[in-house]
């Protein structure tokens, strides 16, 4: 016992090091990431949590000898704030934290540069006060260097691990289940800290390679019993209705449904959107599902019905999979296949991905003419990529699935004088602010393509599918998305609220134009797209549903687990009635939580296993799985 106190009371310098650690991740936590709690056990757990790793980290530099050790601590303290600064600033975007998987995106990182200094800010500097004030201790004081054997060392690290298994006992009260069960990264870092949650995402990440060496294909059968049993018979009237028809895809950037029907000092924020909604069939409880991937996410959704991943993104993990995704779906009932989106093209991964979706072109910003003039933000303004699009459209021979992929709604929300058509919100969020002309001017775009469309003779031909691809506005902002929309605050319920995106789906010549109350997301759109097109989609595997099924059951699942249905919302561990908002027994959403977990678990196991390439390259092969169902 005299040893152990020893070792503490002579590692002055270093607990010192530890103290300063502990104490800023908590504070970064409650200012940086504002962490909201519930209670004093969860106050307590997020004051706590930042301790074990803390000295662990740092008491690896105790395995090295005088001086050195010392240096490395200092070392160590620069890594692990790091890590935190980085964390911060990925945050104040995403709303989200970071994951081993975005690490290899660095692909992107470089496009992302003039978004990335947005979101820095000058008082950042503080969080490396604490560095400062070591060095200057170390140097000046000039510490004097103490023995220290690896055995004592060992007994730090052994502090570390007694502390963590502590901290779970806690966590494991607070919140059961807490590492079986947890797709939110926010709960794990709120309950074993951000550094102890980094190495568990990483442990997690080699799990998920693990599981495509161990799969086989008795997996894909129980998969597809499983999606057999959700399936969804078409409406009859509404199947085939655009057979041979040309599908027009618009992925609209950053849109949300808060702003249909809205207006800013009387002026109408989507007009355009407003009246073709009017026209056509308009789904006013669709969701997003996107998560770290972001748009990428979004079109993986879309054209496999399968989840993306819970961390990272999929289009960069899992481009070397097999899929059945409805691009190649459609070429083999006809169809050109197509991409449209003016930003290089390993952006997202997006040229080898889409060679496993099966798409026939990218038309990427190769295609297009761009200059200084015609960008604004991340490229290509929204109005000339769509001029330019059309004759690259032209060029396609018929019947074709076109996706046009738009930008300038995009973060930071740029957008030059001469294009501002609405003015500027008022409130202390700039990005908020900026997003309603940026909205504007996306929807202005929009309508010149569908002026274009028309002009050129391609719209009576074609069916269009419009909708937002994840949020645009985070967590962030939101005490002036409380201001825009009268509320006193915005809770976890509306948060999940907010991550409606609007759906459209334009057959032009629709007679009978329908607001469609169901509550879906984007996992839906490809047997919706296959059966408004006539085809058949029992044999497929797919986790969403045709969104015209009469048969069809109101519920969507977020990646995160997050779900709702017509009457709740469950978000965060607790359950809200949906008319009110407020928080209800569990026992209400509990029916749902065993669908929940399977959608996600099964559709993690058809990607992590890369199952698809037991399923055969087409419909015919498909018998092989189909005989053992039937
Ligand atoms: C980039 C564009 C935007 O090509 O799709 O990506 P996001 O940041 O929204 O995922
Ligand atoms: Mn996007």
């Amino acid at each position: 016992m005299a040893n152990i106190k020893a070792v503490f009371s002579k590692l002055k310098f270093f607990w010192l090091a530890v103290f300063f650690l502990w104490i800023k991740t908590y504070v970064l936590y409650k200012v940086g990431f504002r962490i909201h709690t519930e209670s004093l056990l969860q106050e307590f757990l997020l004051f706590f949590n930042p301790l074990s790793s803390a000295v662990f980290l740092l008491g690896l530099s105790l395995f090295f000898r005088d001086r050195l050790r010392n240096i490395m601590l200092i070392l160590a303290s620069l890594l692990a704030t790091f890590v935190l600064y980085f964390n911060l600033v990925y945050y104040r975007f995403f709303s989200d934290f970071l994951t081993w998987p975005v690490f290899y995106q660095t692909s992107n990182v470089q496009d992302l540069q003039g978004s990335v200094f947005e979101l820095m800010n000058g008082t950042d500097v503080f969080l490396f006060v604490d560095i400062v004030i070591l060095a200057v201790v170390l140097f000046k004081k000039k510490i004097p260097t103490v023995n220290l054997k690896k055995r004592e060392a060992g007994i730090v690290l052994a502090t570390a691990v007694m502390i963590f298994t502590f901290n779970l006992g806690i966590a494991q009260v607070e919140r059961p289940q807490l590492l079986t069960r947890s797709f939110d990264r926010e709960l794990l870092v709120k309950n074993i800290g951000m550094f102890n949650y980094h190495f568990y995402d990483a442990y997690i990440q080699s799990q998920s390679n693990a599981q495509r060496a161990f799969a086989d294909s008795s997996d894909i059968i129980e998969v597809k019993h499983y999606v057999d049993a959700n399936y969804k018979e078409p409406d009859p009237e509404k199947f085939g209705i655009a057979t041979g028809k040309n599908v027009i895809v618009l992925s609209l950037e950053s849109l949300q449904s808060f702003v249909i029907n809205e207006t800013i000092e009387g002026e109408e924020i989507t007009p355009f959107l407003n009246k073709l909604i009017d026209e056509s069939y308009y789904f006013d409880n669709f969701y997003h599902q996107t998560a770290q991937g972001k748009t990428s996410d979004s079109e993986f959704l879309v054209d496999n019905s399968l989840f993306g991943r819970g961390s990272g993104a999929v289009f960069f993990t899992h481009a070397g999979n097999e899929y059945n995704a409805l691009p190649e779906i459609l070429n083999e009932e006809g169809y050109f296949t197509s991409v449209m989106h003016a930003n290089n093209k390993s952006f997202w991964n997006r040229d080898m991905m889409y060679q496993s979706l099966g798409y026939n072109q990218f038309f990427d910003i190769d295609y297009y003419d761009v200059t200084e003039e015609n960008s604004v933000g991340w490229g290509l303004k929204d109005i000339d990529f769509f001029e330019q699009s059309i004759d690259l459209l032209k060029s396609q021979p018929e019947p074709y699935y076109s996706k046009f992929i738009t930008l300038t709604n995009h973060f930071p929300f740029e957008l030059g004088e001469e294009d501002r058509m609405i003015n500027e919100y008022t409130s202390d969020s700039g990005t908020l602010n900026r997003y309603f002309p940026t909205v504007r001017y996306m929807d202005k775009a929009v309508e010149i393509f569908f002026e274009r469309m028309k002009e050129e003779g391609l719209y009576e031909d074609s069916i269009f599918i419009l909708y937002g691809d994840h949020y645009g506005i985070s967590e962030n902002h939101n005490r002036a998305m409380s201001m825009f929309l009268g509320k006193d605050e915005i809770t976890p319920f509306d948060t999940i609220q907010l991550q409606r995106v609007p759906m459209i789906i334009h057959v032009p010549g629709l007679t009978e134009p329908e607001t469609i109350h169901t509550v879906s997301g984007q996992i839906d759109l490809k047997p919706t797209i296959m059966h408004l097109l006539g085809i058949d989609s029992k044999n497929d595997i797919q986790f969403g549903s045709d969104l015209f099924s009469p048969e069809r059951e109101s519920f969507v699942v977020l990646r995160d687990g997050s779900f709702v249905t017509d009457d709740y919302v469950f978000t965060k561990g607790i359950c809200y009635d949906k008319e009110t908002g407020t928080d209800v027994e569990q026992s209400y959403c509990e029916p749902y939580f065993e669908k929940v977990e399977m959608d996600l678990d099964y559709s993690d196991k058809v990607l992590y296993g890369d199952l698809f390439r037991f399923y055969g390259e087409n419909k015919q092969d498909a018998e092989t799985v189909e005989g053992v169902t039937s």
